[in-house]
């Protein structure tokens, strides 16, 4: 039985629905702080800085694994540094602890490319680059999967965790990122209203569309564990582009559309992230490889937004 935190946000509820289609409904606990309505399956309310609550759901229904994927984002974590570093925290150590104590066979914990800083080369960003982030999002990544490490050396848990890049997909909405523009943008552009873009036209970031997020996922938690040979997390790439490479990538399909640049905080949050990811090392332990370059990334979300939008206006 799996329990997923966080199953309401932008990656957790396509995941969830993902995990549910391949383990059975009654095989996925999903929780998050707070219950949508929308859900299917099994819902419970967590909040996961709450340990008795977490400890109480996973004896109430025999929990063998957990995704922890309840956490603040980098632009909103910013609001209020102290606590979001206690929540991000706070909630991993519940996690790992409640799995080490009731011997949960598999933790899978989201990193994100936020772990670099200016210690780490910008292009191709080796897996094991020095790591000094700027923002309280990025510092309690680096601190998380440390201690997932920690937790796999010392108790031998069975800690799995990527370094996700900023995630695009029609099915759900982000929430507090500094990556959230490139969701946005094909909104705006479906609905054939002017963009505003809160970072510069040249900021190239590493992005992945939602597809190959949720298949690499799965393939590193199904991975046998002797092919884990990373314990605190794996660098992963999908593609790497700019507000202008995909505003021009859009304009092919959608010639009207348009955007205005006016950076704001979050960019200073983005000029200390890397440009592109080496993801070398995933693809040779497990395997890894993904699917969606920006072409194809844009004729998906377009045609997928356009539907959305024309069956619900
Ligand atoms: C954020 N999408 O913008 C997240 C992320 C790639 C960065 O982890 O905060």
């Amino acid at each position: 039985k799996i329990l997923i935190t966080g199953a309401n946000g932008q990656l957790g509820s396509v995941l969830t629905a993902t995990l549910q289609d391949r383990y059975g409904l009654e095989n996925v606990v999903v929780s998050d702080i707070r219950n949508s309505g929308n859900n299917r399956g099994i819902f419970e309310v967590i909040d996961a800085t709450d340990y008795e609550r977490v400890q109480s759901v996973v004896t109430q229904y025999n929990i063998t694994q957990i995704y922890h994927l309840a956490a603040i984002l980098s632009a909103k974590g910013e609001e209020n540094p102290l606590q979001t570093w206690d929540i991000n925290t706070k909630a991993l150590l519940n996690v790992l602890e409640i799995a080490r104590l009731n011997a949960i066979e598999k933790v899978f914990y989201p990193s994100s490319i936020a772990v670099f800083g200016e210690g780490a080369p910008k292009n191709n960003t080796p897996n094991d680059a020095y790591l000094n982030p700027t923002t309280v999002y990025g510092i309690s990544k680096v601190d998380g999967e440390n201690w997932a490490q920690y937790y796999f050396l010392k108790y031998g848990l069975d800690v799995r965790s990527i370094r996700y890049p900023g995630v695009i997909g029609h099915q759900s909405l982000p929430g507090g990122g500094t990556t959230d523009y490139a969701v946005d943008i094909f909104h705006k552009a479906v609905l054939n209203e002017k963009f505003n873009c809160f970072l510069s036209e040249d900021t190239a970031l590493p992005m992945i569309y939602m597809d190959d997020v949720i298949r690499s996922t799965i393939e590193l938690m199904e991975a046998p564990s002797e092919k884990i040979k990373v314990r605190t997390s794996y660098n992963l790439a999908g593609v790497s582009f700019s507000p202008k490479d995909v505003a021009l990538e859009i304009a092919k399909i959608l010639p009207n559309f348009s955007i205005d640049y006016k950076p704001d905080f979050r960019q200073d949050i983005a000029n200390h992230w890397p440009k592109s990811i080496d993801d070398s090392q995933a693809k040779t332990d497990w395997g890894w490889q993904p699917k969606y370059n920006l072409e194809a990334i844009t004729k998906t979300m377009i045609n997928a937004l356009t539907e959305h939008y024309t069956v619900t206006i």
